[in-house]
């Protein structure tokens, strides 16, 4: 696919190569309370600021799902987020103390989780899906005192096993409760709503706690500090292009990285309005939801985007999609197919973002004012150095393969993971860069292409082919809607291509349309690269952040176990 270039108009990051020149970080800083108190709170900035500034009437938070459908002005959120903040402390929250909560999305959980940071507590957001032992070891790890959750998700809490929870609040919770059960609309109704009960914090002091996807094995608690907001506020202006008048949606649950740093800080620190939508996928849903609020800007993932895909025709067809201005694309490789896909379909170029947990915030990105190449995760933000390192830490030249690493000391780098300085201490076995764990080259005008995690890069016959340029060249393929492929070992060839698949409705599968499908990466990829084995299954297995586990399809090839499944998606 060609180059996609940029539409004409302005941007919030109009010259790509003159800010990555002149940028540096303590620029942001200097417009947060932080210049004139040496003190900050991320919540604050979030909401209060706004209020303070003249906003108090607008939409702060669009709310709906099927049952429930609200807004909230700024004002409305600062005054619930304070009585959070007063019902925190008084069930004895202190700074650094973990909070987590637990529950579907609702207005709820955004204004306790704004609440619990307003007093100084390190707050953990956890998938509702979460089953007892995953619920059970993120709390034993961090050392929860409280946690914030519903009726319905109470079981999965196991409470005497967990000596240092102290306090359940219960969203849904009625008079009857008697402590550690407390129910929250008789805390809230018993808090003022003044701000007197904001921790006013250092930019080093921890803001969140992230449990990563795990998508490479056991759960880590990535913390994350105050001074992370910097860089969400940056980049949610630089390559969300967030303005005044946008209503902004990302599709992502806070209990992933991309629900908090770009479902709650990025675009909140803006001051721009949230669109949230609660309850589960639908391409009819999704849509609907663009439709009804407008959505002007729309942050996604590519599973969500392929299964629109898959979805048929006419679905699109009923809505008005016509205010989407930005699309973006995070957690996965986005396919050229896909951005094929948006280009005809919304006559918009998705922009890839690349980041992770660790990360905090967007470090490799495609921009409105830039030139797409299809199936390339962009260029470095501003400020920040991107590199593609050898295991010795030279810069290797361009379009050879190698770890993606990045220079640290960027704002919203991780500071720890909890209680595992071994692990930390990993990404930075080479001194001076963090070592992301990802394979990638960089083309001769910066454009960085994702080839896949370290572990999945396959060696067959002695080439090392990227699993995702074959996932790729698959979807293309009419009767696919997703694929994930793996090394199978092999004694002649070191390993061979194997294709997990899941087909596209309409389509059964048959030996016939095996041999289909490796013809057609034979003569639109590379011999090599066809996959000589081919199994078709219902579905695949992915991350609740939409990661195909290609762990998992691994460890089913070898009869070998699949390792903690705490963050599948199945159902
Ligand atoms: C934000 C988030 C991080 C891992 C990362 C990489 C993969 C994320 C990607 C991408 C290709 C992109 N990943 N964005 N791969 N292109 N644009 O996803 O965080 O859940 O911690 O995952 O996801 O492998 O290392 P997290």
């Amino acid at each position: 696919m060609t180059i996609l270039q940029p539409k004409k108009g302005r941007y919030q990051l109009q010259d790509y190569d003159n800010t990555k020149r002149t940028f540096e970080w303590d620029m942001v800083q200097e417009q947060f309370t932080w210049s004139t108190t040496g003190k900050i709170n991320a919540a604050y900035e979030c909401i209060d600021r706004h209020v303070k500034e003249g906003k108090g009437l607008k939409t702060a938070l669009l709310y709906s799902d099927s049952h429930r459908d609200e807004s909230y002005t700024f004002d409305e959120m600062k005054n619930a987020t304070n009585q959070a903040a007063h019902m925190f402390r008084r069930l004895q929250v202190k700074k650094g103390d973990r909070v987590f909560i637990f529950m579907p999305r609702s207005p709820e959980l955004y204004i306790t989780l704004l609440g619990a940071i307003k007093v100084g507590a390190v707050v953990g957001p956890l998938f509702e899906a979460f089953m007892k032992e995953a619920v059970k070891s993120r709390l034993e790890d961090s050392e929860a005192k409280v946690i914030v959750t519903t009726n319905a998700l109470l079981p999965r809490i196991p409470i005497h096993e967990l000596p240092f929870l102290e306090t359940i609040i219960l969203i849904d919770g009625d008079e009857t409760h008697t402590p550690p059960y407390y129910s929250f609309k008789k805390e809230m109704k018993a808090s003022s709503d003044d701000d007197s009960a904001i921790e006013w914090m250092d930019l080093e002091d921890g803001l969140i706690l992230h449990y990563t996807s795990g998508s490479t094995g056991k759960p880590k608690g990535v913390y994350h500090v105050h001074k992370a907001m910097v860089q969400h506020y940056q980049t949610a202006k630089w390559v969300l292009d967030l303005r005044d008048d946008d209503i902004y949606w990302c599709t992502a649950d806070p209990g992933w990285v991309t629900g908090t740093s770009y479902g709650i800080f990025g675009p909140w620190l803006n001051g721009i309005t949230n669109v949230i939508r609660g309850g589960r996928f639908s391409p009819d849903d999704w849509y609907k939801t663009i439709e009804k609020y407008h959505v002007t800007v729309w942050y996604s993932a590519p599973t969500a985007f392929r299964m629109l895909m898959a979805a048929p025709k006419e679905t699109i067809e009923k809505y008005n999609l016509s205010s989407l201005r930005h699309i973006l694309s995070v957690g996965e490789p986005l396919n050229p197919e896909v951005v094929k896909w948006g280009w005809d379909v919304f006559q918009h170029r998705i922009h890839d973002t690349w980041w992770m947990t660790e990360t905090g915030a967007m470090l490799i990105c495609n921009y409105l004012s830039e030139p797409i190449k299809p199936g390339s995760m962009g260029k470095p933000i501003p400020g920040i150095k991107a590199a593609i390192i050898d295991n010795e830490g030279n810069e290797l030249p361009s379009n050879e393969m190698g770890h993606l690493a990045i220079k640290t000391g960027w704002p919203s780098q991780m500071r720890r993971i909890w209680n595992n300085e071994e692990k930390f201490s990993e990404y930075f076995s080479i001194p001076g860069w963090y070592v992301s764990g990802d394979t990638a080259y960089k083309d001769k005008d910066g454009y960085f292409w994702f080839q896949g995690r370290n572990d999945d890069v396959i060696m067959t016959a002695g080439e090392r082919v990227g699993p995702f340029e074959i996932e790729s060249k698959l979807v293309e393929h009419p009767a696919v809607a997703e694929a994930g492929v793996i090394g199978k070992p092999d004694d002649v060839r070191g390993h061979i291509i194997k294709a997990f698949i899941a087909l596209k409705s309409g389509y059964e599968p048959s030996d016939e349309l095996k041999d289909n499908i490796q013809t057609f990466i034979k003569s639109e990829l590379a011999g090599h690269a066809s996959p000589k084995e081919i199994e078709f299954k219902e579905k695949l297995p992915k991350t609740r952040s939409g990661k195909i586990m290609r762990r998992v399809l691994k460890a089913w090839e070898l009869n070998e176990p699949t390792g903690d499944l705490s963050t599948i998606d199945d159902d």
